[in-house]
């Protein structure tokens, strides 16, 4: 049993409750928290490590969602549209999957950590980033991604998928839990959506897709036209959708834990329907940014009351992945809502939402959920309670201490 107290814990629970001069007793998970004071009372022969001046805890960061495999980009894609981020990819992918080698992507794992994500929606495509994701810390939930509209192919890339599926499988511990992707509803064919859909029901498994991200997509979907049109005749000689979007949300019924990513050009309805379906949103306002210079009505979503988390997607389609400064551009990005109350939706998305999106026991600072807690120093003090969101977001580049499942990391 260890205790730790800081001048502020941000709990992140139902009441978003911040104790002034807090301390936590936890082993691997929460035993309780409550004031220094009280806390010092009752546990009076246990030593209690003070972490200062200007401290602060709260939940480890969750990025719900991130490809790791493209770790490598830098300047290589092209930005700005996605018909160009997208030829841009098939281009180059293999030689930048090929430099996204285990000792790459375990160096962006330990900067992910410094920087304050303590769990990580991992969408992989290829399983190469497997070695990295279980040598880390990190606790991970391995998405393993379905993708391909050919009907000929279906064969195959469903063997393919049940082959990586297996092996994340055999290598699921207490922090790599395996998951299935399915990558969107233009790229796989309704016969693997059931299939693999059928798996995740049998194996209680949590799923995500990528869901009507970019004007062309939705421009594909609803009419068979515009920049996918030319694409897929080109790669593969297809001139139709393969899906609706309801018809696409409509086969995700009945799963315990469920999230579409991006959602930018989703309908009223399409939303209405995800919140029927208690599917999350991985926000990843960095990436749209990038690719399709677009971002997602937070307003909309708060007003409806659809959870969102937070993902930095990969460095295919952001120059970091640190959550701190992903939570920075989406205070910049939703210019119209109040910067106070925008950075406490902010922080409870990217920790107790992001735990859900992921279907785990995070995300909240209270009794019996799982000890993954980060500690912050602030430069100065904070004077009221309401501007602490704001402050932890704008001034945290690195955290001071992490601990993950009750350990010191
Ligand atoms: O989320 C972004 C943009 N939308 C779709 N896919 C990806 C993103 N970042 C990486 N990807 C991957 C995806 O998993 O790109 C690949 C897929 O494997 C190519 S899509 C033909
Ligand atoms: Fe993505």
């Amino acid at each position: 049993m260890k205790i730790l107290s800081a001048s502020w814990v941000i709990t992140c629970d139902a009441n978003s409750t911040i104790i002034k001069d807090g301390a936590i007793v936890y082993d691997k998970t929460i035993i309780e928290i409550a004031s220094k004071e009280i806390i010092q009372e009752k546990y009076k022969n246990i030593e209690i490590e003070d972490l200062g001046e200007n401290s602060v805890l709260m939940p480890g960061l969750i990025n719900s969602h991130v490809h790791l495999e493209f770790s490598s980009n830098n300047t290589t894609l092209k930005y700005g549209n996605f018909m160009l981020w997208l030829n841009s990819v098939i281009k180059n992918r293999e030689t930048l999957i090929e430099k996204a080698n285990t000792n790459l992507i375990s160096k962006k794992l330990a900067k992910m950590k410094k920087t304050g994500t303590t769990t990580i929606g991992a969408i992989s495509s290829y399983g190469l980033e497997i070695e990295a994701c279980l040598n880390s810390s990190i606790n991970t939930v391995f998405f393993n991604e379905v993708i391909g509209s050919k009907a000929e192919m279906i064969d195959n890339l469903f063997a393919d998928f049940k082959a990586r599926l297996n092996t994340s499988k055999k290598n699921k511990n207490k922090n790599f839990i395996p998951a299935i992707a399915i990558h969107s509803p233009y790229s796989v064919h309704p016969i693997l959506i059931r299939e693999t859909l059928k798996i995740a029901k049998e194996e209680n498994l949590s799923v995500s897709a990528h869901f009507l991200e970019s004007p062309e997509e939705f421009e594909w979907l609803h009419k068979d036209e515009g920049g996918f049109l030319e694409f897929f005749k080109n790669f593969l000689g297809q001139e139709k959708a393969v899906t609706k979007p309801m018809e696409f949300l409509e086969q995700f019924k009945n799963l315990n834990t469920l999230s579409f990513t991006h959602c930018v050009e989703a309908s009223e309805n399409d939303l209405e329907k995800i919140k029927e379906l208690g599917a999350i949103i991985n926000h990843c306002p960095t990436s749209n940014r990038f690719l399709n210079n677009n971002k997602l009505d937070l307003s909309k979503l708060i007003n409806k009351e659809i959870p969102f988390s937070i993902g930095t997607d990969g460095l295919s389609s952001n120059n970091s992945l640190s959550m701190f400064d992903e939570l920075r551009n989406a205070l910049m990005v939703h210019e119209n809502i109040n910067i106070i109350e925008l950075s406490k939706i902010l922080i409870k998305a990217a920790t107790k939402n992001g735990s859900d999106s992921l279907g785990l026991n995070k995300g909240v600072l209270e009794k019996d959920k799982d000890a993954d807690i980060i500690c912050i120093k602030l430069p100065d003090m904070v004077e009221d309670e309401e501007d602490l969101y704001m402050s932890v977001i704008l001034h945290t580049k690195f955290v001071e201490k992490t601990i993950i499942g009750g350990l010191d990391d």
